[in-house]
């Protein structure tokens, strides 16, 4: 490590603090002690910060009622891993439920911590793991969903994302090499064609290009020949991120490497990052902040230096040139007979009873594989031709629909009030309630991607919406209330581009007549005609 962490305790920031005082991965040791003391009598930057090196979230909003956030790498697990998760939900009753987040993991609610020791035995036994999945370390990698499944992608980056995530996080067992980074940290990698990881938002994304390599060879009668190969590998992007302060999309490191050399790369750049990056103000510590004080030459140079051999330079081009796909309904797989079923899950909130029912159906019908999307939905992926109309008739399917309303389809929230202490306002259940007298009262012909987001974190991610809606208090009457500040312009797929703020402080109560607005005059809707009696 260089000087920059080693500086003097006193110039450090509260959070810099803590982390030299005790590494937030040695909690780990200590999880059946805090299951003893209770939460009221565990020490309180071990409650509020540390555990969450073990993805486990003190809730100031539910206290005594924690959170987990799981790691599921390229958002795929197993029907068993899936019931062992309901099965840690199912003991909490009405204070559980999941979520599916937007980096397509799942967060569950209402664990007890003298429950944690237990519930982490059931975790290493079908191999899930929640470590480092919060504060400063790597968040869940995020993959194409369809990776493997689409006969028209260009790589199956599925082993790939494992690997990087073995390697942060030792084999999911916790790695003090990267449990204290100057902030988190956002790896995508695809090798599809649609930009399904909104890799311009993560602060180092893999995304599909394809190099050519000359030979020269020296030919009696012919003279010099160049023979051109098309490798396959990946353009590499850095620097992405959504900050209160500050969002940018990522920016091209001007560097190739093929599929091998992709868990080097990544394992270089977190070093140079967990090394040099800026660690005396947490409001500039992601790592454009570290590019932006250096330039991106010296970043790359320093990259090189510490993965000890040359960059390639970019290809020309990536091969992302499609259009978004939201993966739900029914599609063919690339292997033939078989089809993916994509359903859709409204603001991603799962409760224990559709987790079992989403297990079983991936059994009897798939091979027992789940998936789950950015858009926080779920996949059930190797259903055979002649078992698709049966499982189509499955009670579960009136809730997780194949078939929204347009609006609904599309739409994304994060946690919000009701869980998230920093929220400005209430998101998941006021997204739906409007969405649903939207819907009502407007015909549209294509979805409009509408995400909502609790205050300017984004981790709903506002800024890649068709219309994104970011918490805020505004003032109506002399009074504080909910409102929203207005998002439009987010590109997804080719060509992504981060929407920008169009109107500020909308009231909540005045928010309808304005989207109803916004939908009429920039995606089409058409008021409903009012039905005859
Ligand atoms: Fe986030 C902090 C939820 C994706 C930017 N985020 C939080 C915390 C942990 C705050 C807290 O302690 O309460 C939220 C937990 C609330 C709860 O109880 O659920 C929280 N973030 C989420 C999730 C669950 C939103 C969702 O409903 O899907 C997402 C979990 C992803 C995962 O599985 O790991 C989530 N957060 C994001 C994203 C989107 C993304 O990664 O594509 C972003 C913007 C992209 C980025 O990070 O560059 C995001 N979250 C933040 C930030 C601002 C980071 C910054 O650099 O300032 C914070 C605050 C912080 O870290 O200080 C934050
Ligand atoms: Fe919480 Fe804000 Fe993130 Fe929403 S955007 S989950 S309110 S931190």
């Amino acid at each position: 490590m260089t000087d920059k962490t080693t500086t003097t305790t006193a110039s450090l920031n509260k959070f810099e603090k803590f982390k030299a005082e005790k590494d937030g991965l040695a909690i780990k040791a200590e999880i059946e002690n805090f299951a003893n003391l209770g939460w009221e009598n565990m020490d309180e930057i071990d409650r509020d910060h540390r555990l969450k090196w073990m993805g486990v979230f003190f809730r100031p909003v539910t206290p005594g009622k924690f959170m987990m956030r799981m790691r599921i790498p390229n958002g795929i697990l197993t029907s068993n891993q899936m019931r062992v998760l309901a099965e840690v939900l199912e003991r909490y009753g009405d204070d559980s439920n999941a979520d599916i987040t937007t980096r397509q993991n799942l967060q569950l609610r209402g664990i007890r911590i003298e429950d944690l020791p237990d519930i982490f035995n059931r975790f290493h036994a079908v191999g899930l793991t929640t470590v480092q999945s919060g504060m400063d370390n790597v968040r869940n990698i995020t993959g194409d969903p369809l990776a493997g499944l689409d006969a028209d992608e260009l790589f199956d980056t599925t082993q790939l994302v494992q690997q990087v995530q073995d390697m942060v996080t030792n084999q999911g067992e916790g790695n003090c090499e990267f449990s204290n980074l100057p902030r988190k940290f956002n790896i995508a990698i695809t090798g599809g064609r649609d930009n399904s990881v909104h890799a311009e938002i993560n602060d180092l994304a893999f995304v599909p290009a394809f190099r050519e390599q000359g030979e020269k060879r020296s030919e009696e009668n012919h003279g010099e020949q160049q023979t051109l190969q098309r490798n396959f590998g990946f353009n590499v992007l850095v620097g992405g991120f959504f900050s209160a302060k500050r969002c940018e999309a990522a920016i091209p490191l001007n560097a190739w490497v093929p599929p091998e050399d992709v868990v080097a790369l990544c394992r270089a750049i977190l070093e140079v990052y967990r090394d040099h990056g800026l660690r005396a103000n947490r409001q500039k510590a992601r790592l454009m902040w570290l590019i932006d004080e250096w330039g991106l030459e010296k970043f790359r140079q320093e990259v090189e230096k510490q993965l000890g051999k040359s960059l390639m330079s970019a290809a020309a081009h990536d091969e992302i040139n499609w259009d978004k796909r939201d993966c739900i309904g029914v599609h063919k797989q690339k292997q033939p007979g078989l089809n993916y079923v994509g359903l859709h899950v409204p603001v991603g909130r799962l409760y224990a009873e559709d987790m079992f029912e989403i297990a079983r159906l991936a059994e009897v019908y798939g091979s027992g594989e789940i998936r789950l999307t950015l858009e926080q939905n779920v996949i059930i992926p190797h259903i055979p031709n002649s078992r698709l109309a049966i499982f189509l008739t499955e009670p579960l399917l009136n809730r997780l629909t194949i078939n929204p309303e347009p609006l609904t389809r599309s739409l994304v929230s994060c946690t919000g009030a009701q869980f998230c202490n920093f929220a400005l306002i209430e998101t998941k259940n006021r997204a739906l309630a409007m969405i649903k007298v939207l819907e009502a009262e407007l015909k549209l012909t294509r979805p409009v991607r509408i995400h909502w987001t609790g205050c300017p974190n984004s981790c709903g991610q506002p800024q890649v919406a068709d219309i994104g809606l970011m918490g805020t208090k505004v003032r109506k009457n002399g009074k504080a209330v909910d409102g929203v500040d207005i998002y439009m312009g987010g590109k997804v797929g080719k060509d992504a581009q981060l929407g920008t703020c169009v109107i500020k402080s909308v009231p909540c109560e005045d928010l309808l007549p304005v989207l109803r607005s916004l939908l009429i005059e920039h995606f089409g809707a058409q008021v409903e005609e009012p039905a005859m009696v």
